[in-house]
């Protein structure tokens, strides 16, 4: 089911303007940050049910994708992990390729894992979970096959 309500732009400027970058060259500007590779989300706001978007680090497995909701280490989760966690029917584009993932919050081994695979691709992620005290959340997308 497409994602293609009203949207609403984050009102953090850089990912604001991160997205709409990487939207109007298809992945193809904008899609990266610090040298590293960046996917963008989109999902519906758990308040407002308008569409939401947000760039976060690209951390990809055999087709499968984790969303670190770190915040750069804040001490609260940022508002799209609540979204997802209401809403877990996303769109995830990397590159040129958008298509519709099923999300879930990985705990245990299965967090240990994807947060290794995190933590290798974009290496700032442990000194966000070092520099707070809340578990950083670790969301995996599933492709949803029609
Ligand atoms: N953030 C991460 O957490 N992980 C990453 O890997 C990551 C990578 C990344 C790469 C590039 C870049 O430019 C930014 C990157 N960020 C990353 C930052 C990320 O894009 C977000 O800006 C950041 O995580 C904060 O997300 P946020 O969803 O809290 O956004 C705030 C700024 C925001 O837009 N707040 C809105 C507001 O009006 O204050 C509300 C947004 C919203 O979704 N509202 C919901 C609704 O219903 O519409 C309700 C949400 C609720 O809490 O119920």
């Amino acid at each position: 089911m497409p994602l293609n309500d009203e949207y609403e732009p984050s009102a953090l400027n850089i990912a604001r303007s991160q997205v709409a970058l990487f939207e109007s060259s298809n992945g193809a500007e904008g899609n990266t940050i610090a040298g590293r590779p960046v996917v963008v989300l989109t999902m519906r706001g758990k308040k407002t049910g308008k569409i939401r978007k947000t760039p976060v680090m690209r951390v990809e497995n055999a087709g499968r994708y984790a969303l670190v909701a770190s915040m750069g280490g804040a001490p609260r989760h940022p508002a799209w992990y609540h979204n997802v966690m209401s809403h877990p029917r996303v769109e995830l584009q990397d590159g040129p390729r958008r298509r519709e993932y099923l999300a879930h919050e990985a705990e245990g081994r299965e967090r240990d894992e994807w947060w290794k695979r995190a933590v290798e691709a974009f290496p700032d992620y442990a000194e966000y979970q070092r520099s707070t005290d809340r578990l950083i959340p670790v969301l995996v997308l599933e492709p949803v096959t029609r």
